[in-house]
């Protein structure tokens, strides 16, 4: 037979408001499980179970007047639910009473709150018992190390309650201790509509695969980004002569494939650029082949197709290769093979513009080489201004394994290289 469970005597109060109902129906509790909490003027309560059951039906609800004898709730009494604490049948617990911190300023909660960090971060104290919560949420916020004073509430009045300190956990697990531990503050969601017409886009396999690796690589790698100019004037003549003389064969002589040479040359030159960490971060592995990454552009996003054995290719055995792999990632025919085992990328955006760029470490690699466009430039030789074709670089490096030595090492080689094109014709 059910049993009515009342409001015990509480004391100098004679009604207080229902705040919160924290059983359900077909709820198992034991007995001093908290059943609802109450609020005075003074106080906040919450009316412990006498004995254990199952509730079959909850009397009261958020917002209802109370006072000594109303009934809470019908109990089913189970043996099989153990008591939390001996109590005898005729005991009834006291209510558990926090005295009512004084009460933040109500708040509409028009959204599910956003949380910064790591629940586990260091509780303040202060602002724990500050915190405008029931004993109960108090206790299980303890229980999660979760500092109760940055959680927002969206129960009445601000008031935190159970689901708010789940929301902060959920969230601080999948939002805030990505990336190698760094906590990093949540985007607030927002209507943008409110400003304006908007439409939705939904993000392509492609740009929602490289967004995480480059949120990924931008969170976790120390970059530095060295910025050089390479002379190619003699390149620029070299390579048009030889993009007419190959035209009729339906190679196109480019800049990149120029660039490919002069990247297995650097890293013949500085062999640390051709490593990897390993996954323990203790170890360097150090690469004996040389294939080259090339960032393509593609109507569904950005992809890294890889030029193998770069180092045992000639110039125009790249550059037909290059437009081969360019198409088939347009075409997006590329297979995830002719997309792993680089050993350093090359981003090129000189078809399209800029002076400088910061290009994302492709990680494994430790480096990664972004090209902008050329510009005729007055250079000083010494006794006068000479016009000269200027091809601007963004070295970006792995600063764990390079240091800035050989980032500035690196490009002044390229510089060389790049202006003695006639070595990078083999
Ligand atoms: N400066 C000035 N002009 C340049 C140049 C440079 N550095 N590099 C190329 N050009 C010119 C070429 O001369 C060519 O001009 P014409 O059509 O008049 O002959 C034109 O730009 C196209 O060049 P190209 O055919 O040689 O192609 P490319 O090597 O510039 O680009 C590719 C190939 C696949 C790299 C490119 O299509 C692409 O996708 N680039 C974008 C890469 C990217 O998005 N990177 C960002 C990654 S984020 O880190």
């Amino acid at each position: 037979m059910a049993k009515e469970i009342v409001i015990p005597d509480i004391g100098d109060f004679d009604s207080v408001e229902v705040i919160e109902v924290l059983v359900e129906v077909g709820d198992t509790i034991a007995a001093e499980d908290s059943l609802v909490s109450v609020e005075s003027d003074k106080a906040t309560m919450e009316i412990p179970a006498p004995e254990a059951g199952v509730v079959a039906e909850v009397k009261v609800a958020v917002g209802d007047q109370i006072s000594q004898g109303s009934v809470i709730l019908l109990l089913e009494p189970s043996n099989d639910v153990p008591a939390a604490a001996p109590v005898t049948q005729e005991a009834t617990p006291a209510p558990v009473v926090a005295s009512k911190p004084t009460a933040p300023a109500p708040q509409p909660v028009t959204q599910p709150p956003q949380y910064r960090s790591s629940p586990t971060a260091k509780i303040d104290e202060i602002s724990f018992s500050r915190a405008y919560a029931s004993p109960s949420v108090r206790k299980f916020a303890r229980e999660l190390g979760v500092d109760l004073g940055r959680v927002a509430g969206s129960g009445r009045k601000g008031r935190v309650i159970k689901d708010d300190i789940k929301a902060f956990v959920k969230q601080a697990l999948t939002r805030g201790t990505g990336g190698g531990g760094l906590a990093v503050a949540p985007l607030p969601e927002i209507d943008f509509s409110q400003w304006g017409k908007v439409e939705t886009q939904k993000l392509s396999k492609i740009n929602k695969l490289t967004g995480k690796f480059l949120h990924r690589n931008w969170v976790t790698i120390p970059h530095v980004t060295q910025f050089d100019q390479a002379d190619i004037t003699e390149l620029d003549a070299l390579r048009k002569s030889m993009a007419a003389e190959y035209k009729d064969k339906g190679i196109k002589i480019t800049m990149l494939a120029f660039l490919i040479k002069a990247v297995v040359s650097g890293l013949r030159e500085l062999p640390r650029f051709n490593a990897s960490l390993d996954a323990s971060g203790e170890n360097l592995i150090l690469k004996h082949y040389f294939n080259i990454g090339i960032a393509v552009d593609t109507p569904d996003g950005l992809v890294v197709p890889v030029v193998r054995d770069a180092d045992s290719k000639s110039l125009v055995d790249i550059a037909a290769e290059l437009g081969e792999i360019s198409q088939k990632a347009r075409d997006k025919k590329l297979k995830p093979s002719d997309m792993q085992g680089g050993c350093m990328t090359i981003s090129s955006l000189g078809g399209i513009g800029g002076t400088q760029f910061t290009p994302i470490v492709n990680a494994p690699e430790v480096a990664i080489l972004g090209v902008s466009r050329h510009k005729m430039t007055p250079v000083w030789n010494g006794e006068t201004f000479k016009p000269r074709l200027m091809l601007p670089l963004s070295l970006s490096y792995d600063h764990r394994v390079v240091d800035g030595a050989d980032g500035a090492r690196f490009t002044s080689f390229m510089g060389r290289v790049l202006t003695d094109a006639n070595g990078l014709v083999k």
